[in-house]
């Protein structure tokens, strides 16, 4: 077998047929599904009639292939692993095949598969060529009209995507349900979906006075977990409709949930297919944070019906056109309909510690990358995240109303066409009329760019004089950078004042919060008529996805925590003061010298839990300090002990100094109060959590009795996850135990709390959780089959540090044994869960060793493309 090779961007090419019309007709069988395929074809203009048409077929077993009408005959097509070559076509016609297709067989989760018994189908990026032969890119866009044949008892529900046209009973007690789609799509975007479903319906009356029937669909049990997600789908719809002008467009939208799928969820035309934990809700199930996530998601799928379905990309080289674009959109939504500032701090929090690590790390990427091998890894936290930072950026470049005319002029242009990001940028640069060709260095560069910061004031002349040096760091294929265009919002906060001082610039005044353009390695920027000493705030609001680097001091970051008038910066000020307290606790730890709590620290919070901070919810953010993960991406070289150590320190030191604040917060903030996922009850929830995780951290009888009676008092799920989680975690076992075992026992029967059961006890500290995973891979809640709970179980486990990290190298064989079973299974999940292993250059040696020495063993396994081209990144 010879290694999988990559496919380049330069060597684009539009197709030489287009699909003008595909007619689809599935007879359902676990073992033999019949698919008949009918497609109108037509060779595109200045294409040689000599040229060859080549379609993309896997895993298909060909019954019969013919040209209107007249079967081929075998020398007539070569057949292959992956594709079909017909030799010779006419300039239209219609190709009609029949292949068979084994969904009861298909554990990879892509193309036709059946889950919990019900058939449904991922087909992007290319998992349609598992279904029939077929032009499988995007850039190939057909109208479908598409007939599901089943069983009446066991799928007694048929859908496909737009509206159902004709049904009707067949023999042996079969039926069919026909569907038309009249937009034009890739079938990157074909949906069917075939089982035993129930549905709750609702209608939406769109802003020019159409009723859309909304309908989610989900087995028996769980019809009681839908309303959220439903109201959800009414404010995506309203939103989509105020903030970008765009109306859905068909009479019928549709969710389905199902419990075996490898991401969250997917956008195919009017059939959303969901995760069923990215969508079911109840409050006495899931948590805030999966409500608001759930909100998140609904809103991103349905924001794809324009910003993916109707214009799409041209090439999955563009993925971050439709995902960065559409990420921002659904961020910009959960910010209108919750807290903003909120929204931004949690954001940012992930990005900085996930997307950071891997745009440092060997699977490094630009937002569109230039090769792949396997497209199913490149849907990344670059892509997404970073992508939507970069179209961020764009917007407060150019404005929200020249971005909204710019995106209008995009829908328009090019409604039911597949494009590139230039088409994109090109309409926002001809709606502002700012050229904006550096800034698209953005898309092409990988590596986070990082910004060295310094200033001085003048006293004598009130001058404060910022000098910015950017450099991006060397990418694996890339080690020449260039200068980016980096906007950074900043502010002058006077430190007698404690306002934001007038910014003037070159004689300009640009007001008190202003955006500065860094366009070259290295750029003073002097500010005039400044009347007093300021500290900088910048990079506000997180203004471009970059480190910023200023030598402050403890005082000017406690000042900056009190007084700068941005919310974001305010906690930033708050995470760097708690970093540099935990840099020095972990260098106290590695000495072995005894460690001191920076009391700038406690007074800081101190100040927190005593000003009346006026949003909850942020001030819980302010009060949560950096992650495990978050403070490891600061070290050069990670030390997980030290990392751990230092943390805990910090809030055991929090916890004895402040006790009396957080036990009056957490009192003051219990409620009796039905449950509802508003932001009011969700912002009460986390600070009140917030502090009992303090309290707990020293584990007194009174913090410990707090956290039995929330876990007793079994209010809401968030609540009693949270107790949960604390008396687990706790070092006493008579704690522990019986908590976890009667929430295990109280819910056996439902499989997503039971996926929240695995993670609690899976991230504890305490020294036998590898043992403990190893021992819950029997349990009969467990599936190596089902993503959902290999995230739950083993994924979780790879995030609980001092555990996966230890020194024996037993959490890395562990983790390379599950990808080596996952890699025969489900390629897709197995490539992202081998990720904490590509990290292996950030830890001291003896870890790299060992890290390195299964990723050694996982590269002797005949590979999936997918991980062999992480592995191969890794091992580089
Ligand atoms: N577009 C899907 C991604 C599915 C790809 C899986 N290989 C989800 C989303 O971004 O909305
Ligand atoms: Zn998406």
């Amino acid at each position: 077998m010879s290694d999988p090779q990559p496919v380049y961007l330069s060597d684009y090419q539009p197709p030489a047929y287009q699909v003008t019309h595909t007619e689809l007709t599935f007879d359902l069988d676990p073992a033999a599904t019949r698919v008949k395929a009918r497609l109108l074809i037509e060779r595109n203009e200045n294409v040689d009639a000599q040229t060859p048409l080549v379609l993309n077929g896997e895993q298909l077993s060909l019954v019969s292939l013919a040209i209107d009408g007249t079967p081929l005959a075998e020398a007539d097509y070569q057949l292959d692993e992956d594709s079909l070559r017909i030799m010779q076509v006419p300039a239209t016609f219609s190709l009609e095949s029949e292949v068979d297709i084994a969904p009861g067989a298909n554990t990879a989760l892509e193309g036709l598969y059946q889950s919990s018994g019900m058939y449904c189908t991922q087909c992007e990026a290319e998992g349609f060529r598992r279904i029939t032969f077929y032009p499988d890119r995007p850039d190939v866009m057909a109208t479908f009209t598409v007939t599901v044949i089943g069983d009446q008892n066991n799928e007694p529900v048929l859908l496909a995507n737009g509206n159902p046209v004709d049904s009707g009973t067949l023999e042996n007690g079969r039926h069919f349900v026909k569907w038309e789609d009249p937009h034009p799509k890739p079938c990157y975007l074909f949906a069917l979906v075939a089982g035993d479903l129930h549905k709750v319906e609702d209608h939406f009356s769109t802003m020019s006075g159409r009723d859309v029937t909304l309908q989610i669909w989900v087995e028996k049990e769980n019809l009681d977990k839908t309303e959220h997600a439903m109201a959800s789908l009414k404010r995506s719809m309203v939103w989509d409709e105020q903030t970008y002008g765009r109306e859905y467009d068909l009479d019928l939208f549709m969710i389905v949930a199902v419990n075996d799928f490898n991401m969250g969820a997917m956008e195919n035309k009017g059939l959303n297919i969901f995760n069923s934990a990215a969508v079911l809700t109840h409050p006495n199930t899931a948590t805030d944070a999966t409500f608001q996530n759930v909100e998140g998601i609904v809103a991103h799928e349905y924001f794809h019906n324009w910003s993916g379905n109707r214009v799409t990309c041209r090439d999955w080289f563009q993925l971050s056109l439709k995902e960065g674009f559409t990420v921002f959109r659904d961020q910009c939504f959960s910010a209108d309909t919750n807290s903003a500032p909120v929204k931004r701090i949690q954001d940012v929090s992930f990005f900085r510690t996930a997307q950071f690590a891997e745009d440092a790390g060997p699977t490094a990427h630009p937002v569109r990358p230039d090769h792949y091998i396997e497209i199913t890894n490149f849907y990344t936290l670059t892509i997404y995240e970073k992508g939507a930072e970069v179209v961020r950026m764009l917007c407060n470049l150019v404005g929200w109303e020249n971005f909204r005319q710019g995106a209008d002029a995009y829908f328009e242009r090019f409604d039911g066409q597949a494009v590139t990001i230039e088409d994109f940028v090109g309409c926002m640069e001809e709606a502002s009329g700012q050229t904006l060709d550096q800034f698209m260095r953005w898309y092409a560069q990988a590596g986070t760019p990082e910004i060295d910061a310094h200033g001085e004031y003048d006293y004598v002349h009130s001058e404060y004089r910022l000098t910015l040096r950017q450099r991006t760091p060397a990418t694996p294929g890339q080690t020449e950078k260039q200068p980016l265009h980096i906007p950074v919002r900043m502010g002058l906060v006077g430190t007698k004042s404690g306002q934001d001082l007038t910014l003037t610039m070159a004689g300009e005044v640009l007001g008190k919060d202003a955006v500065i353009h860094l366009r070259d390695n290295e750029q003073t920027f002097v500010f005039t008529d400044v009347a007093e000493a300021p500290v900088p705030s910048l990079l506000r609001d997180f203004s471009a996805p970059v480190k910023l680097y200023f030598p402050y001091s403890r005082e000017e970051l406690a000042f900056l925590l009190t007084h700068d008038s941005d919310g974001f910066n305010r906690w930033d000020a708050g995470q760097r003061l708690a970093m540099l307290a935990l840099d020095d606790l972990i260098a106290a730890h590695r000495n072995g010298v005894e460690k001191v709590m920076d009391g700038r620290v406690t007074e800081a919070f101190r100040t927190l839990l005593t000003s009346s901070v006026s949003d909850k919810a942020v001030l819980a953010e302010m009060l949560t300090l950096p992650s495990e993960a978050y403070i490891a991406e600061q070290q050069p070289i990670v030390d997980v002990d030290a990392i751990h150590a230092a943390r805990e320190f910090v809030r055991q030191s929090l916890a004895l100094a402040l006790r009396d604040e957080f036990v009056a917060t957490f009192e003051a903030n219990r409620s009796e109060e039905a449950y509802a996922p508003t932001s009011e009850q969700i912002a009460q929830r986390s600070l009140k959590n917030i502090a009992l995780s303090y309290l707990m951290s020293i584990e007194d009888e009174q913090a410990i009795a707090f956290c039995q009676a929330q876990f007793a008092a079994d209010h809401n799920m968030t609540d009693v996850r949270y107790a949960l989680t604390l008396l687990v975690h706790s070092e006493r076992d008579d704690v522990s135990s019986p908590a976890l075992k009667a929430f295990g026992e109280k819910w056996a029967h439902d499989s997503l709390v039971m996926d929240q059961w695995f993670t609690i006890q899976v991230t504890r500290p305490q020294p036998d959780v590898l043992e403990r995973v190893e021992f819950l891979m029997q349990h009969p809640a467990f599936s190596i089959k089902n993503p959902n709970k290999v995230r739950a179980l083993v994924g979780a486990f790879t995030q609980n540090r001092v555990n996966f990290h230890r020194l024996d190298g037993k959490g890395y064989a562990l983790l390379a044994d599950v990808v080596i079973e996952l890699n025969r299974l489900n390629p897709e999940i197995a490539a992202r869960l081998v990720t904490p292993l590509t990290r292996w250059q950030r830890f001291d040696e003896a870890r790299q060793a060992l890290m390195h020495a299964q990723l050694e063993r996982i590269k002797k396994e005949p590979l999936s493309s997918n991980v062999y081209e992480v592995v191969e990144k890794a091992l580089a």
